[in-house]
């Protein structure tokens, strides 16, 4: 290892070369036949970005069933932020496994979920008091989130943004913006769901420079005008958008909608989904504009892949609904509350968020510098480790879906694993793991430029 390597946990090295190695064509013989037994067994609405057969994967890489080591690129969707089978997390998952795997939290309790609620209380932005209980999955997450902000607000409305994503349940669907593939055909969708624009600086009609402010006028506006201020049981939104294209709300905007909910007496209500957890460079995204949600709901990079989601309020909301009104069987499982308890020490000890911040000084000014020679990238944005670029036809704004595919077949060809994202179908979205070595970082950032020189 080099100093500028990062081992997954203090004094350990990686157990898998850290290397990217493509050694049959992707995906192999190997995936291929994989894949064919998948399509007997498994619907085609789910699907996969890369049909590699994964064997394993650690720090920055996955290895697949043909021997290829891909550089990670995707973190399982920014989930194994601390590495995938991060040494610590396996370890304490180990330990607990071989105790109880499960007794249900509402039937008989255990520490685990209680310390990992006094952590999110203690981490998430304000330092007012706060509860919190756990859940399954993001939109699990949410979709209680929105069941709470109306139980203490005993309104109705819920409002959401342009290009936000927030699940797949009926709710969440609902909540979500893109139809295609989310909602097509899976309506009717929940009652009492309104969007608003999105503070988009890239594609605000009269520049980034007002978008904030004007984005959050218009959205007050017509908040006020169509569904009427003192409706409205929560804003719902995402401190960078995700799905939507890693959209980062212009200046301004979020602190204007949380101003109006204060106000208003909604509730601000934080997605932290996907951007919680070190990965844009603060531990919550929330902080860089100092926002102090009412609500924050968190899942992917809080148990590195084991299947935890946290709901964290003001302790006077959380502590409204009646007895028994909140659960779920699995929410809070011993195995993923100690993997969450791992992590969130491997945030610490690793000085991870640093480490996000610093991958985004090396990626930003790279890919601004490729986007200088390729006309084709319209926009370089994101923060810390949540990094995207929007393609577009040259010399327009008009999205370029199909070139973004190309470029994603590439890198996935060269054993890069991207991922896309957006409304538009145009935006290549990087979420590498927080340890990966700075080497195969770059390494990563050259198979991009390779990718477009083709
Ligand atoms: N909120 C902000 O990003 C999940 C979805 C992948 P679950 N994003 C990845 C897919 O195509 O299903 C997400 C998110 C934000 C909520 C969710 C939902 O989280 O754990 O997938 O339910």
């Amino acid at each position: 290892m080099t100093s500028q390597d990062f081992a997954p946990t203090a004094g350990t090295a990686a157990r898998l070369p850290q290397e990217r190695r493509v050694v049959t064509e992707i995906p192999g013989p190997r995936s291929r036949e994989l894949q064919q037994r998948r399509i007997a067994a498994v619907p085609p609405g789910v699907g996969s970005v890369l049909p590699v057969y994964v064997t394993d994967a650690d720090g920055g890489v996955v290895v697949d069933a043909d021997g290829n080591s891909l550089i990670d690129f995707g973190s399982g969707i920014a989930v194994t932020n601390v590495g995938n089978a991060n040494p610590r997390v396996a370890e304490r998952v180990a330990r607990q496994a071989g105790r109880f795997t499960h007794t249900c939290f509402m039937v008989a309790p255990y520490e685990s979920y209680v310390a990992v609620c006094e952590r999110l209380n203690r981490l998430t932005p304000g330092d007012h008091e706060k509860r919190s209980f756990l859940v399954n999955s993001g939109a699990e997450a949410v979709e209680n989130a929105v069941k709470i902000a109306r139980y203490a607000t005993g309104r109705q409305a819920v409002v959401v943004f342009d290009h936000g994503y927030h699940g797949r349940t009926l709710l969440t669907m609902t909540l979500t913006a893109k139809n295609m593939p989310y909602k097509q055909g899976f309506g009717p969708y929940a009652p009492e769901v309104y969007r608003m624009p999105m503070a988009y600086p890239y594609r605000w009609p009269t520049g980034p420079a007002n978008c904030g402010p004007e984005a959050a006028a218009q959205a007050i506006e017509q908040i006020t005008k169509q569904i009427g201020a003192s409706n409205v049981a929560a804003v719902v939104v995402e401190p960078i958008q995700g799905e939507g294209g890693f959209v980062e709300p212009a200046p301004g905007f979020l602190p204007a909608i949380a101003e109006f909910c204060r106000e208003s007496g909604a509730l601000f209500v934080a997605d932290e989904v996907q951007t919680g957890f070190a990965r844009t460079g603060d531990l919550f995204a929330c902080e860089h504009e100092g926002i102090v949600p009412d609500i924050v709901t968190t899942a992917k990079g809080i148990a590195g892949g084991l299947p935890l989601a946290g709901v964290t309020g003001r302790a006077e909301i959380m502590d409204r609904v009646h007895g028994g009104g909140l659960g779920g069987t699995y929410g809070g499982n011993p195995l993923a509350c100690e993997a969450a308890l791992a992590v969130l020490e491997e945030i610490e000890e690793g000085g991870l968020v640093e480490r996000a911040r610093r991958i985004g000084e090396i990626m930003l000014p790279r890919l601004r510098e490729l986007a200088g020679r390729y006309p084709a990238i319209g926009d370089v944005r994101g923060r810390g480790a949540m990094i995207a670029i929007e393609l577009v036809r040259e010399g327009t704004k008009e999205p370029d879906p199909e070139l973004t595919a190309e470029i994603a077949r590439r890198c996935h060809a060269r054993g890069l694993l991207v991922l896309t994202a957006g409304t538009y179908g145009n935006v290549l979205r990087f979420l590498p793991p927080l340890v990966i070595p700075e080497r195969l970082l770059l390494e990563g950032l050259d198979v991009i430029e390779a990718a477009f020189a083709l």
